[in-house]
């Protein structure tokens, strides 16, 4: 028998090929050149940060999944996944940013665009120049996004929208506003708009004093009968499966990103209780603790393989929507049990922004909610077992 790892303990690394260990060290090396240095300082004063995005741009970290000719990498999602902890590891807020980018902009705009579409949006996107968000959920619609009130109503030449959406990530410095509406000219159903910054009729005001997530900027998008024309229109999807075959990817994304947060949580824990003696030894070296660590890496070794495993699956186009939702709800509720140790680990430091495992307790709070709360993606997973669905 080998050699046990234990920050490796199922050997993760051996199960990545050459180009995908390439891209996460480069991911590795922005995330902690660039971004761990700002983000104790960006967290408490709740800074808007779009300059990053040209640089992540920059770096490769946007639309990585997204063919060459549209300005990606051709990547793999496991590489897409990679890239996501890496981020997370730093900041939930800054793997916010770049989700919303490329799950939830860049992907629409190449699956359900036309080539017009393509061609105007997506290099500025994956190289940052310009700056994407996401409208789905609205103020009375959040996990029923069915209910949503936001309308399209046709016109001579196009479409009047109006309506707002609530908690967007990046509304305030968005170019581009992927935005979901009902649409009149088609029966009710639900179609895909793309706005642009400056169209009459639409601001994104900040949300202010989030308790969560504070690095990266949320927004409302309001919509006072904003005028677009045809070329706005999503042509290729219609119904609920448009926003949803987006958070598909963004939710698989998260399911890795988490696992680096909880990574950097266990991380701290252990080498906090190597330094620190209370009774004349290590905490390290007591019995509670090393359980403590125990479960961490336990938790951290099999969410990681079961990303690993729908990601291998999503790159075959095997991959079925309820395998990322039993991952993201599991990876989600894992790294916040892991953080909350963590933090109790860390004693009275615990709370200290030095030691950083509040901050991502904290932002791990937002993340079991969005893309689908923990209790939904458990009705999704109870109703693919039972046949009966438990929404309502
Ligand atoms: P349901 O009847 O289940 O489905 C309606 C239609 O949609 C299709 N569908 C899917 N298609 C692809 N992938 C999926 N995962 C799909 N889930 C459903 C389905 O086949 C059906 O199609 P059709 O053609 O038959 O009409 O819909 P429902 O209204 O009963 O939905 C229930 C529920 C709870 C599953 C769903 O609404 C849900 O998942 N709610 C959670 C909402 C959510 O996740 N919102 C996310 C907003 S975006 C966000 O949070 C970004 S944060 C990003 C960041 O900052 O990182
Ligand atoms: P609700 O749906 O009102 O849920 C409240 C509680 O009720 C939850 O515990 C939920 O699990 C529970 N619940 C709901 N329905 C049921 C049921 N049928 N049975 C049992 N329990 C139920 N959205 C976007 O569109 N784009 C974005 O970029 C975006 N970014 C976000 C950024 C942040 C910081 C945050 C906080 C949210 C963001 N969201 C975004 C919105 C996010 O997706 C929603 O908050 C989430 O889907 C939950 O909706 P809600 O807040 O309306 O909660």
């Amino acid at each position: 028998l080998s050699r046990f790892e234990w920050d490796d303990p199922l050997r993760l690394e051996s199960q990545l090929d050459e180009d995908e260990r390439m891209l996460r060290d480069a991911a590795r090396d922005f995330a902690q050149s660039v971004l761990q240095p700002r983000v104790i300082d960006a967290f408490r004063e709740e800074r808007d940060a779009p300059e990053l995005f040209a640089q992540m741009g920059e770096a490769g970290l946007l639309g990585a999944t997204l063919p060459e000719q549209y300005g990606g990498l051709g990547a793999s999602y496991v590489t897409y996944g990679l890239i996501a902890r890496e981020i997370e590891r730093v900041d939930s807020g800054y793997r916010s940013m770049m989700s919303v980018q490329s799950s939830l902009v860049i992907y629409p705009i190449y699956a359900y665009g036309s080539e017009e579409q393509r061609q105007k949006y997506l290099p500025k996107l994956a190289s940052g120049e310009w700056i994407g968000c996401f409208g789905l959920t609205e103020p009375d619609a959040g996990s029923d996004p069915a209910g949503m009130k936001t309308r399209a109503v046709k016109t001579d030449t196009g479409y009047r929208i109006s309506g707002s959406k609530m908690w967007i990530s990046n509304a305030p410095f968005a170019d581009v506003f992927v935005v979901w509406a009902k649409s009149d000219a088609h029966d009710g159903k639900i179609r895909g708009f793309v706005l642009e910054k400056g169209m009459k009729g639409l601001s994104a005001p900040k949300i202010e004093g989030k308790l969560s997530l504070r690095a990266s900027t949320t927004g409302e998008i309001v919509m006072d009968g904003v005028e677009v024309g045809e070329d706005a229109l999503l042509p290729h999807v219609q119904g609920l499966k448009g926003p949803f075959g987006c958070l598909n990817r963004a939710r698989y994304g998260i399911a890795w990103g988490v696992m680096g947060a909880a990574e950097f949580c266990w991380m701290g824990a252990r080498q906090y209780g190597l330094d620190r003696k209370q009774f004349g030894k290590p905490l390290a070296q007591t019995q509670l603790f090393q359980k403590k660590l125990a479960d961490m890496q336990t938790e951290i070794a099999l969410g990681l393989q079961a990303a690993l495993q729908v990601g291998r699956l999503m790159d075959r186009a095997e991959a079925a929507p309820e395998m990322i939702s039993l991952i993201k709800r599991n990876n989600c509720g894992k790294a916040l049990d892991i953080a909350r140790a963590s933090r109790d680990m860390h004693g009275g430091n615990g709370i200290s922004e030095e030691f950083q495992v509040m901050r991502h307790m904290v932002n791990l709070e937002t993340v079991n909610t969005y893309e689908g709360t923990h209790d939904v993606h458990a009705l999704i997973l109870g109703r693919a077992q039972t046949g009966l669905q438990a929404f309502f």
